[in-house]
């Protein structure tokens, strides 16, 4: 077994190495996953993308990864595009526009979104909170996956 001096050692050899391909260092099945949030009104702010692969996170600030792309020269009509690279797996995202730019979705007393925000699958409950296995998706190796979610 290597010496835990010995893996240090290694480490800077390996990134080194890493960097002097010209792949990138994303696997080449790493799956794209491509939101387009449409219904964007007006440049302000930034469109946020909050990507979870646990129920119990759901719609928590526990997610597994996120993405923020300005709105200002990335709105395409009414719609902004975001890509994030994931491995293969289970999914469900939200996405909101935060107009006032704080980094957070602005919700009322009752837990309602008050900037335009949407899920995955387009999931709109009618009565009760969205639940995860409604909104969840799974994307495979090498695969691009595209939710196209309209902000209300
Ligand atoms: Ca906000």
């Amino acid at each position: 077994m290597l010496k835990r001096e010995a893996l240090r050692g290694l480490v800077p050899a390996l990134m080194l190495v890493m960097a002097s391909t010209t792949t990138p260092a994303v696997a080449a099945d790493s799956p794209v996953l491509r939101v387009i949030a449409t219904n964007v009104q007006g440049d302000a702010g930034a469109v946020h993308v909050w990507v979870y692969d646990q129920a119990d996170d759901w719609l928590s600030d526990r997610y597994r990864t996120q993405k923020a792309v300005r709105v200002q020269g990335n709105r395409n009509g009414d719609a902004v595009t975001i890509e994030l690279l994931l491995p293969p797996g289970e999914y469900a995202l939200s996405v909101f526009h935060d107009v006032d730019d704080d980094g957070k979705l602005e919700r009322n007393f009752i837990g309602l979104p008050k900037e335009p925000a949407g899920l995955s699958n387009n999931l709109r409950p009618k009565f009760g909170p969205p639940r995860y296995k409604d909104a969840k998706f799974v994307i495979e190796a090498g695969a691009t996956v595209e939710q196209k979610i309209r902000l209300q």
